[in-house]
């Protein structure tokens, strides 16, 4: 009886194609001077995608902390961040809980020196989609544009 069920995944979308391979690495910083090194990038369509945001200024988190949000089709940078601030966003929570549906992937705010990784799948549909450092203030120059091929 012990491993009866072992097997009994729900059909979750599991798939495994032979081009599901490593993820696909993608390092992005950003600075004092509120700018992305990486403005846009390919991704796989519906291919694991490991990025790593690293803050390479020297400013306090306080007043120059970054991150970088992955956002849904359809959902712009500038009306995303418009949208962060009008829910609350400040520099201790650039990112209200209230908008993560909006939000392929995200990470934390980072201060000086500090990096994040995070891992996601990349969207089966191909197109457009935007990412943004919802900072108050910083999406007007931090933005770049993730495209799935
Ligand atoms: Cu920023």
């Amino acid at each position: 009886m012990s491993c009866a069920f072992a097997n009994d995944k729900a059909s979750k979308g599991n798939e495994s194609s032979a081009k599901d391979k490593a993820a696909q690495e993608v390092v992005i910083s950003g600075n004092d001077t509120m700018q992305f090194d990486v403005k846009s990038f390919e991704v796989k369509a519906g291919s694991k995608v490991k990025l790593t945001l690293k803050n390479v200024g020297q400013i306090p988190k306080i007043a120059m902390g970054h991150n970088l949000v992955v956002l849904k089709k359809g959902i712009t940078a500038v009306a995303f961040g418009q949208k962060a601030l009008g829910a609350g966003a400040n520099a201790t929570n650039a990112l209200p809980e209230s908008l993560m549906g909006d939000v392929i992937a995200a990470t934390k705010l980072l201060g000086p020196a500090e990096s994040e990784t995070i891992e996601f799948t990349a969207p089966k549909e191909p197109g457009s989609y935007e990412y943004v450092c919802t900072f108050p203030g910083h999406f007007a120059l931090m933005r770049g544009t993730m495209t799935v091929k």
